[in-house]
């Protein structure tokens, strides 16, 4: 894996928009509006009910809203309600109705998945990267993490920001998608950045050799987190209802659980020993056994042949490094903190690549490189820690939680996708 040299991806030759509710590909020509309804002393339609919306929710709740309309020809971002005559801005998805954001729509969104095992850390990892995203890691980087929907806004308060983050208490296990109906949490990060070209000398904006001003350019990127119950991952029938959320990734993040890989047994901290292991001898459960599954869906998605290599860049983080013992975090890349620069540090990020390799190596778990050497032909490992420490009973620790190195991964994706720099 070479890490200087940027991929191509194949996303961002493709026309269709994906939708990062149902994932159906929508040509950007044709996607519906939906009538602003009244607006302040203004008159506008009146909400109906939109049965689109209350089937992909499951429930009548919260699906009243102004009616959904087809493009005028030739449209662009905004057009004219038929019945009520009102502009509009606000476009859908033609088959779930959900909201499509503008900067969405205009630039192509990629859709990065988060996966791993039974009790690996998706939920705690979910809850905090947002936070980060919306806090500390927002400001650094200079962008803005915005929901998509007002159902993406509660679900994260309720479920994952109000219990960890103010009540402290560690999240429950996920439930199955074959008894809970599952909604991803759509997210638009943009990120704007003046052109290179569009700064003069002395700070002004230049014309550009066309005679047009230059402009910022915006970046988006659709965070899609599904956060999928491990035990889904297990058995191939109820994985291929992830099927779809995967197979539109144009990114992937595999969450690890050092405390699973028996090789890393000598390497926990005391207090983490006696935690490990809850998954036991189930080989289904195992972190290459997940991987190489949904591996197995991704290629026959691509149609690889033999031989041939994934070129959706894939981020493998170990979870849970606080509990590695000081044996590990002596003299160690992973336990030095990032500069927070605003740019990706090239050098950090081959020192901590070549330690959780190194790790893997010294845990049994080479197999695990291996694989992804064969399979990928871009990959990257990290180390985070979400909580920072280790819970006491079903409470985060005393410290409260302190995240480290948790944007690691979404900062090298957002490198790959050409968004950040690199140093
Ligand atoms: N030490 C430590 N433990 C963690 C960390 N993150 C999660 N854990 C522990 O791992 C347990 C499982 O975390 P979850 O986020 O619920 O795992 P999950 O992958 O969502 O699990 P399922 O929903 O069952 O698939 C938590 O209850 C914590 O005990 C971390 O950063 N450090
Ligand atoms: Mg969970
Ligand atoms: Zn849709
Ligand atoms: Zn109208």
């Amino acid at each position: 894996m070479s890490l200087a040299s940027r991929v191509s991806l194949p996303g961002l030759a493709r026309q269709e928009i994906t939708c990062p509710y149902c994932f159906v590909e929508i040509n950007p020509q044709r996607i519906p509006f939906r009538c602003r309804g009244q607006v302040g002393r203004r008159q506008g339609c009146a909400p109906v009910l939109d049965r689109e919306l209350a089937e992909y929710t499951g429930s009548t709740a919260g699906a009243s809203l102004p009616p959904v309309f087809a493009p005028p020809p030739r449209s662009g971002g905004r057009a004219d309600c038929p019945d009520c005559g009102q502009p509009t801005h606000n476009r859908v998805c033609p088959e779930c109705h959900n909201p499509l954001p503008t900067a969405y729509c205009d630039s192509p969104g990629r859709i990065v998945a988060l996966v791993g095992a039974k009790n690996a850390g998706k939920s705690t990892y979910i809850a905090v990267l947002l936070h980060e995203l919306m806090n500390r890691v927002g400001t650094e980087l200079d962008t803005s993490l915005v929901a998509c929907d007002d159902r993406t806004i509660e679900r994260y308060k309720r479920d994952f920001a109000r219990p960890l983050l103010e009540e402290r208490r560690l999240l429950p296990t996920t439930a199955s998608a074959a008894t809970a109906p599952r909604e991803p949490l759509v997210y638009l990060l943009t990120r704007t950045r003046p052109s290179k070209l569009a700064r003069t000398p002395l700070g002004g904006l230049a014309r550009t050799p066309l005679g047009g001003l230059a402009r910022a350019k915006h970046d988006a990127l659709a965070l899609v987190l599904f956060d999928t119950a491990g035990e889904d991952l297990r058995s191939r029938e109820v994985r291929d209802l992830h099927l779809r959320y995967l197979e539109a990734a144009d990114a992937i993040i595999f969450l690890v659980d050092p405390l699973e890989l028996p090789g890393a047994h000598n390497a926990l901290a005391d207090e983490a020993q006696s935690r490990e292991g809850t998954l036991g001898e189930d080989p289904d459960s195992e972190p290459i056994n997940i991987i190489a599954r949904v591996t197995e869906a991704l290629r026959l998605r691509h149609g690889l042949r033999p031989g041939e290599r994934l070129p959706i860049p894939v981020a493998v983080a170990l979870t849970k490094i606080d509990a590695l013992g000081p044996a590990v975090s002596r003299q160690s890349a992973l336990h030095r903190s990032r500069s927070g620069s605003g740019v990706l540090d090239l050098d950090d990020r081959a020192a901590v690549n070549e330690q959780v390799r190194a790790l893997l190596h010294d845990w049994n778990a080479g197999q695990l490189d291996l694989f992804l050497s064969q399979q990928y032909a871009d990959y990257a490992l990290f180390g985070l820690s979400a909580l920072g420490s280790m819970p006491e009973g079903d409470r985060v620790g005393a410290g409260g939680v302190r995240p480290y190195r948790a944007e690691d991964p979404l900062l090298w994706l957002l490198y790959r996708f050409g968004m950040l720099d690199g140093e």
